[in-house]
């Protein structure tokens, strides 16, 4: 497993997240990556490499341009509206909801910030778009890697990225790595592609982004979304649209699954990938689905994600994994490593 990671994931520092009328400490935090990085160097796992170097026009391949427009230069904005913002992560607090109108771009920068995201949990920081362009340059390697024929290859890379839309931030998630690496695979030549999203919330991004395509058929298994975010999206009766319509599949899981239901259920995931024949997979590596995970609700114990890559490799597809969700933030390294190693030993 080649693993391609971004050595400045810790510019994107968030201090705190709106939660139920108060700012906690975020979950999402440096030292997540460093527990992977760290484990995959202790199991030798592969070569462990910066990614090559990307230009933007990679993603604008899924993201709206005027959205990455105001990524790379919204650090500047907030500092700009108050020298003291400097100290502080820019949060939205206004959001266009229906009714509202979002093709005119205020000139004001909250009220940019808000039309562009969609909750008040996911700051961004003064490093948060040098972190996740290098996050994007990852996945776009690791997609680069597999399409010239790598069996495997890992972007390890903060901030995560399955919650972003073509043109909005949210769920700690800015760029959308995995839907990234799945057009850079269809641009290198692979006829479809597969998204399996594993992580515990439902990958809303993605799906929105290749919800009317046929070429990205896109799997998600996540907490049911009438009780676990993001909530207004990731339901069963989300098939796609248009020319997409079939090719999008929900598997919403109530919270307090364990192991067994789970396993399940990306059972029937990869039964449906088979059937849409696709010849590459992304894998939105999400390990919250952990038993000790505190956000999250699902009961998957360390070993089980041995299991888990093990289940991924035998579909027998090359595969680009990215690192999504996963807040236990000690045990996150052995879990990630745990699926890696699993696929590893299956497919060899
Ligand atoms: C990539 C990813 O996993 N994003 C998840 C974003 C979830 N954001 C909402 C989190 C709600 C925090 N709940 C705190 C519960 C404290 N007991
Ligand atoms: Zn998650």
């Amino acid at each position: 497993m080649h693993t391609f990671y971004n050595a400045h994931h810790a510019q994107h520092h968030g201090k705190f997240e709106m939660f139920r009328g108060e700012l906690v400490p975020c979950f999402e935090i440096p030292a997540r990556a460093d527990y992977v990085l760290q484990e995959l160097q202790a199991r030798k796992l592969g070569a462990i490499t910066p990614p090559q170097a990307m230009d933007d026009a990679v993603i604008t391949r899924v993201h709206a341009p005027r959205y990455v427009d105001f990524l790379r230069g919204a650090w500047d904005e907030w500092v700009a509206l108050d020298p003291a913002n400097a100290q502080r992560d820019a949060i939205p607090s206004y959001w266009p909801i229906r009714t509202f109108r979002s093709d005119v771009l205020p000139v004001s920068f909250p009220a940019r910030m808000g039309l562009f995201s969609y909750d008040a949990g996911s700051p961004l920081t003064a490093g948060t778009w040098t972190a996740a362009r290098e996050g994007a340059a990852c996945a776009w390697s690791a997609a680069q890697h597999v399409a010239s024929g790598g069996r495997a290859a890992f972007a390890l890379t903060r901030p995560p990225g399955h919650h972003a839309g073509a043109d909005f931030f949210g769920g700690y998630c800015f760029l959308n790595n995995a839907a990234i690496a799945a057009q850079a695979l269809r641009d290198a030549g692979c006829a479809r592609v597969a998204v399996l999203d594993v992580d515990y919330h439902h990958g809303n991004g993605t799906q929105a982004i290749f919800y009317d395509r046929a070429d990205v058929f896109t799997v998600s298994l996540h907490g049911d979304p009438h009780t676990e975010y993001p909530y207004y999206l990731g339901y069963a009766d989300e098939r796609g649209t248009g020319a997409g319509e079939g090719f999008n599949l929900n598997l919403p899981l109530p919270r307090g699954t364990g192991f067994a239901a789970w396993r399940a259920a990306l059972a029937t995931a990869l039964k449906a990938i088979a059937a849409c024949r696709a010849d590459a997979l992304v894998v939105a590596m999400g390990l919250d689905t952990f038993e000790g995970d505190p956000i999250s609700g699902f009961g998957l114990k360390s070993a089980d994600y041995l299991q888990v890559g093990s289940d991924i490799a035998a579909a027998g597809l090359p595969a680009v994994f990215t690192f999504e969700g996963g807040y236990a933030v000690a045990e996150v390294g052995v879990n990630a490593v745990n699926v890696l190693q699993g696929f590893d030993e299956r497919a060899r």
